[in-house]
């Protein structure tokens, strides 16, 4: 209660549903993304509500949109305690198809945003003396699917990245770290997988089984944070019950 959270990809899915969560424990949230509209709708829902939350333009790519970004949250409450690093994308193709704009974007989005929106709030985080960072890798950071070795690849390295993190700052800034690694969930993003093959393929995934809800993963990002100061929740695995891989 009280907290300051950053949220980037809080404009759908997964972010979305974590900040009206923490919101509704009293965590004053910062909702980044590049969409807008749909963050001033959320802070709207959050305020009706009784939470408290505001927008922020940010594009996770673009170093200088994520300081301002910052910025923009310190000027407003203060500090920050939280970073939620979740923006991401996954357009599925073979490796052969040699979509190389569509690799470069995911390493861009998905690897070089978190070091960037990391870089722009860790003083900010060792300052207040206690925090936490949650960042979204994948079940992907885990195996490997062909058809998304690239995107893969981006989750392993945030894998990697979130236990370096914890290593190198839990012990001696007292900031802990979670990787959040879900399976199957339902958001947008499998909307934007343009290999049309992949597309109807996962379409008829959700057709197989249950997917988890993105307030289903906000749950256990809220358990994460809520875990008492000497307790380090540092991997949350979670996948529909049907998931077969
Ligand atoms: O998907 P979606 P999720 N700068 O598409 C934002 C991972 N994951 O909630 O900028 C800033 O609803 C975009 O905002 P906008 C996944 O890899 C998912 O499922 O307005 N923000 C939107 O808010 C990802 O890391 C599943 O377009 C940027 C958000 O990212 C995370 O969960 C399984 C941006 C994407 O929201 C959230 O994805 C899994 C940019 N340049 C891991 N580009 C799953 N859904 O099954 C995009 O294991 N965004």
């Amino acid at each position: 209660k009280g907290k300051v959270a950053l949220i980037t990809g809080a404009s759908s899915g997964i972010g979305a549903a974590t900040a009206v969560k923490l919101a509704a424990h009293g965590v004053n949230v910062g909702l980044a993304a590049r969409r807008t509209d749909k963050l001033q709708a959320l802070v709207a829902q959050i305020k009706e509500a009784g939470g408290q939350a505001i927008a922020i333009k940010m594009d996770v790519v673009d170093i200088e949109s994520v300081k301002a970004g910052v910025d923009q949250l310190l000027t407003t409450y203060g500090g920050i305690d939280i970073l939620f690093n979740n923006a991401g994308l996954m357009p599925a193709s073979d490796v052969e198809t040699l979509k190389v704009d569509e690799w470069h974007r995911m390493v861009d989005v998905n690897v070089k945003g978190v070091l960037n929106s990391t870089a722009a709030a860790l003083p900010h985080l060792i300052r207040r003396g206690e925090a936490h960072i949650v960042n979204t890798s994948s079940i992907a950071g885990r195996k490997v699917f062909p058809g998304l070795t690239v995107y893969c690849a981006t989750k392993h390295a945030i894998a990697a990245f979130s236990e370096g993190l914890r290593l190198e700052l839990a012990p001696k800034h007292n900031i802990r770290v979670t990787c959040l690694q879900p399976g199957a969930v339902d958001t947008e993003l499998f909307e934007h997988v343009s290999d049309a093959g992949y597309r109807q393929q996962m379409e008829g995934l959700r057709k197989q089984m249950t997917f988890v809800t993105a307030g289903e993963i906000a749950d256990t990002v809220v358990f994460a944070l809520q875990a008492p100061s000497h307790v380090n929740v540092a991997e949350v695995f979670l996948l529909p019950t049907k998931q077969p891989w």
